[in-house]
C-alpha cells in the first residue's frame, strides 16, 4: 500500500513537472513570435542593420522555414549621400609614409588587392580606381595613404589597380589607362571607372569618386592652377565613366606617346559622342599635386597637339577596340593591386 502511494506521488510530480514545462515553452514561444514581428518591423522602417527571425514558432510551414534558413542576410542599400564625409581636408606631403605601417592598419578592413566593401550596407557604386604608373612609388605612398579613407568614407565598393608600365619606352597614360579598364573587369564585374594620376589627391571627401550621367572630371581645381581650371575643356588628372560611357567613346586613345594631348583628345572624343561634362564645383572641386618634374621617357610630345583636330575621324579605330599589350605580372597586397603591363611602347 505504501508502495502504491509513492508511485502515484512520483506520477503526480511528474504530471506537474510536465505541464509547468510545457506552460512555460509556450511563453518562450509567444515571446519569441512578438520579438521577430518588432524586428521586421525596424528592418522595413530603419533599413540600418541586419536582422535575423527567430524561427521557432514563427513560420506558419516547413517550406517558410527552410526558405528563411537558407537566404542570406540581405544588406540595406547605402545611403544616396554617404553620412560620414568630413568635407575640406587638411593634406600635406612633408612625411615618410611608411608601406609597412599602411598595410598592417589596414589588413582586417581590405581585403587583398586594395579591395573594399562598406561593411553594414550594399555599395551602388561598384568602382575601379585605375592609377597609370611608373618609377612614382613616393607620390604612390601618399596616394594610398590619402585615398583609401576617403574612399572607405564615400561607401565604395572598391578595387585599386595601378599599371605600371614595363620598360623603358616612352610612357603613354592613355593605354595604360586603356589597359587598367580591361585588367579591372577580369577581376570584377566593375560598373564604374575613375582614372587617377598617381600624384593627385582631393582636398575635399564630398568629390565622390564614383559615375554620374555624364563623364565626369573630378580634378578640376588643382593647387598648380591656382585651385581653377587651366582652360574650360581640361580633363586632366582624375576623371570617371561608367562602363558604358567609356565603350560609347571607344575608350582612350592609345596613340598619345609621351606627355600631352590624350586628356584633351578623351574631351573630344565624349563631345562628339553627344555626351557632356560632369563636374563637381570649384571648392569641392579641389585638389593637392605632388610637386614633380617631367620624368624621364615622358618628354612633351609636340606629335600629339597636332592629332586633336582628328580626333572624331580616328576614334572609332583607336581605342579599346585596338587595344593590344601584354600583361608581364600582377602582383597583390593589401592596398593594391600592381599590374605590369607591355604596352610596346617605342624607344626613344
Ligand atoms: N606617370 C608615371 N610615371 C611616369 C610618367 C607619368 O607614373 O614616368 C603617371 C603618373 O600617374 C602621373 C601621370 O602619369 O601622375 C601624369 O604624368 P605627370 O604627372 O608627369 O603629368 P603632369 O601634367 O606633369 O602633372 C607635368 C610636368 C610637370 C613639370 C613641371 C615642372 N615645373
Ligand atoms: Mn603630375
Amino acid at each position: 500500500m505504501e508502495n502504491m502511494t509513492k508511485r502515484l506521488f512520483s506520477l503526480l510530480l511528474a504530471f506537474v513537472f510536465i505541464t509547468m514545462g510545457a506552460y512555460l515553452l509556450i511563453l518562450k514561444r509567444s515571446g519569441d513570435n512578438k520579438d521577430a514581428i518588432s524586428d521586421r518591423k525596424d528592418a522595413n522602417s530603419v533599413p540600418s542593420h541586419n536582422t535575423v527571425l527567430p524561427l521557432n514558432g514563427f513560420w506558419s510551414n516547413e517550406t517558410e522555414k527552410k526558405t528563411a534558413v537558407t537566404t542570406l542576410p540581405v544588406l540595406p542599400e547605402c545611403p544616396e549621400e554617404p553620412p560620414e564625409l568630413v568635407g575640406p581636408l587638411l593634406v600635406e606631403f612633408n612625411f615618410m609614409v611608411n608601406l609597412d605601417d599602411l598595410s598592417k592598419e589596414y589588413k582586417d578592413t581590405l581585403q587583398d588587392g586594395g579591395r573594399y566593401k562598406p561593411p553594414d550596407c550594399k555599395s551602388k557604386h561598384k568602382v575601379a580606381v585605375i592609377i597609370s604608373f611608373r618609377n612614382r612609388y613616393e607620390h604612390l605612398k601618399y596616394w594610398l595613404h590619402y585615398l583609401h579613407p576617403i574612399l572607405m568614407r564615400q561607401q565604395l565598393d572598391y578595387g585599386v589597380f595601378v599599371i605600371n608600365q614595363d620598360g623603358e619606352g616612352i610612357f603613354n597614360r592613355a593605354k595604360l589607362l586603356n589597359a587598367g579598364y580591361v585588367e579591372a573587369l577580369k577581376v570584377d564585374d566593375y560598373e564604374c571607372f575613375v582614372f587617377s594620376d598617381v600624384d593627385l589627391v582631393p582636398l575635399d571627401d564630398r568629390n565622390l569618386y564614383r559615375c554620374f550621367d555624364n563623364p565626369r572630371h573630378l580634378a578640376v581645381g588643382m593647387d598648380k592652377f591656382n585651385f581653377g581650371l587651366p582652360y574650360r575643356n581640361f580633363f586632366g588628372g582624375v576623371s570617371s565613366f561608367s562602363k558604358n560611357q567609356y565603350m560609347k567613346i571607344n575608350g582612350f586613345s592609345n596613340t598619345f606617346w609621351g606627355w600631352g594631348g590624350e586628356d584633351d583628345d578623351v574631351y573630344n572624343r565624349i563631345i562628339s559622342k553627344g555626351m557632356s561634362l560632369s563636374r563637381p564645383n570649384m571648392v569641392i572641386g579641389k585638389y593637392r599635386m605632388i610637386k614633380h618634374k617631367h620624368d624621364l621617357h615622358n618628354e612633351p610630345n609636340p606629335v600629339n597637339a597636332g592629332k586633336l583636330s582628328k580626333t572624331r575621324i580616328t576614334m572609332d579605330s583607336d581605342g579599346m577596340n585596338t587595344l593590344k599589350y601584354t600583361v608581364k605580372k600582377i602582383e597583390k597586397n593589401v592596398l593594391y593591386t600592381f599590374i605590369t603591363v607591355d604596352i610596346e611602347a617605342p624607344i626613344k
